[in-house]
């Protein structure tokens, strides 16, 4: 009997469970372009020319391989992968489909509640399988990513010399925070021209989603397996080594710095997670790359990332929805490219706007700080990550964005909110000389908001976090503060909020 083998966007695999465990012989891969999936969120173009153009290479790579499959490109009008299923079915007389897990809830619903036979196979393009993480969760307290990693790290044997960590440390993030000094130059990712196949995909992107936020051109990503070694190669040698150093530094002339810019490829498929890792290890056995380089990235992999998806599928479809800290603002039209006089915010969305892409610190101690700190709905902010950012589905957005970026879980994945004055972007980048506000004030005209909002957020929220063993010292010096003082910031913080919700380009 013949079976159809789904294989989604972001699963670009040969070693796909699903294809794993059909016939090559008899059953039909299906791939299909879908507008469902392309405008669930109105993700960036970049993004979708991406997908599509990784996923045409993908069906003719596996129909060189000898499989036959049913590619539907999105002009032949498919609107949903259940839709195109059910369609393939009546046509070719099939009524089994294999599937590998896919990374949303709201696709693997779909296709439970399909009118087929559906078997959903595990993802095991990871580490921890879902029972593995579950086992480490169960009747802990806290679910801490450290301790998590440790695991991971024995189980993958990865820097380990035998029982113990290479080095003698689990963890070298203490020397992972180096701002990036003058004379420091970095090597740009890869470019890759367009051929044929991505020159149809950004026709059609151009022609369909132009009024999406972002930039489709210039378009240089890799869309192969091939191409996504080649970034990984040239990374190992020219980024890697100053990864460690320079993980957390921000410049406005330099959108990648030392960062892999490896997510697009790893998430779709492109590349596999554990062969990064060892390839990372092997550089640095080869005396290529520092052991703060090579163990900072790995904890990445291994740690942050499988940790991400544990989260996700352990707290289950409501995880979306969480807002424990009741922020209910709109996302202000800076998010969307309005104009704004906070470089820091101008910078991170001007260069995910032309590229689909910031790296971790933007992320989390820029764009996602300033949504904390002002109180923007986390579902709206969600939104945002998953439509901007080439690397973004739900599975690895959402627990980074409404668990460790905006609390909104209640405390699952961090144990305090990530907020940060002004003071650390001056630290760690070269934002706050070209702003309109000035960072060394702390109220007045051209006060920076940052400044502002974060004693804001920490008076609204006394109740919640005075009490945190990690918060108290901020609410001593709160509490210190002239109570004049402290008026005069929580008014400054009110009426520029005001502004912003008004629409002014604040
Ligand atoms: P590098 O800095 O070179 O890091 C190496 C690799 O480690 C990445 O390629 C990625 O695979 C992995 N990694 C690092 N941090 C994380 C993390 N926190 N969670 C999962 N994997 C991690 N990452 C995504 O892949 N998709 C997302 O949608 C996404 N959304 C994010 C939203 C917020 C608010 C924050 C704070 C982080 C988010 N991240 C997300 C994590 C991280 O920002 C990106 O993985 C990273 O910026 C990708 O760029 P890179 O490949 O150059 O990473
Ligand atoms: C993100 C995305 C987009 C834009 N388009 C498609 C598509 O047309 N067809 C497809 O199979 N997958 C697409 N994807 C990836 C899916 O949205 C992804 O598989 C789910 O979100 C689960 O992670
Ligand atoms: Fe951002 Fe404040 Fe620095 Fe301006 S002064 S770049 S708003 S941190």
């Amino acid at each position: 009997m013949v079976k159809l083998v789904l294989v989604l966007g972001d699963q670009l695999s040969l070693n796909l469970s699903a294809l794993a465990a059909a016939n090559k012989a008899t059953d039909v891969v299906i791939m299909a372009e879908v507008m469902d999936e392309a405008s669930y969120v109105r993700h960036h173009p970049k993004k979708i020319a991406f997908i599509f153009a990784a996923m045409r290479k993908f069906a003719a790579r596996l129909e060189a391989d000898g499989w036959s499959v049913c590619y539907t490109k999105l002009d032949q009008g498919a609107t949903s992968i259940v839709g195109e299923l059910v369609r393939q079915a009546e046509a070719s007389g099939a009524s089994d489909v294999l599937a590998t897990e896919p990374g949303e809830w709201r696709l693997i619903a779909a296709l439970n509640d399909a009118p087929l036979k559906v078997t959903i196979l595990p993802d095991d393009r990871f580490v921890a399988s879902h029972a593995r993480f579950e086992a480490w969760a169960a009747g802990r307290k806290e679910l801490r990513m450290e301790w998590f990693y440790r695991e991971m790290r024995r189980e993958t044997g990865l820097m380990m010399e035998g029982d113990k960590p290479a080095g003698g440390k689990w963890n070298y993030d203490h020397d992972n925070r180096k701002s990036a000094p003058k004379g420091v130059t970095f090597a740009p990712p890869l470019r890759f021209e367009p051929d044929d196949v991505v020159t149809e995909v950004l026709d059609l992107v151009e022609a369909r989603f132009s009024n999406s936020f972002g930039d489709l051109g210039p378009f240089w990503f890799a869309t192969d397996a091939e191409q996504a070694q080649q970034q990984l190669a040239h990374w190992i040698d020219f980024g890697l080594p100053t990864f460690g150093d320079y993980q957390d530094a921000m410049l406005q002339n330099e959108d990648f710095l030392s960062h892999s810019i490896l997510s697009f490829y790893i998430n779709a498929g492109l590349l596999d997670p554990l062969e990064v890792c060892r390839a990372v290890e092997a550089a640095w056995k080869d005396g290529r790359a520092p052991i703060n380089a090579a163990e900072g990235f790995i904890r990445q992999i291994i740690g942050w990332r499988e940790y991400m998806r544990g989260i996700y599928f352990l707290e289950g479809p409501g995880y979306t929805a969480r807002n424990d800290l009741g922020h209910n603002r709109d996302l202000p039209a800076m998010f969307w490219g309005g104009r704004t006089g906070m470089n820091c915010i101008s910078c991170a969305v001007g260069q995910t706007q032309r590229e689909a892409y910031a790296h971790h610190i933007q992320r989390l101690m820029v764009t996602g700080n300033f949504a904390l700190l002002a109180g923007i709905d986390p579902h709206q902010v969600h939104e945002w990550y998953l439509a901007v950012y080439a690397d973004a589905y739900e599975w690895v957005e959402a627990p980074n964005v409404i668990g460790m970026s905006q609390f909104a879980d209640g405390g699952i994945v961090g144990s305090k909110p990530y907020i940060s004055s002004g003071n650390y972007i001056a630290k760690m980048s070269d934002y706050c000389k070209g702003c309109d506000y000035d960072v060394k004030q702390k109220t007045g005209e051209g006060a920076c908001p940052f400044n502002l909002l974060y004693w804001h957020f920490l008076d609204r929220h006394r109740d919640r976090f005075a009490k945190n063993p990690r918060m108290a010292q901020m609410f001593r010096v709160w509490d210190r503060m002239d109570e004049g003082k402290r008026e005069t910031v929580l008014s400054e913080a009110e009426a520029w909020l005001g502004r912003m919700d008004a629409g002014e380009a604040v």
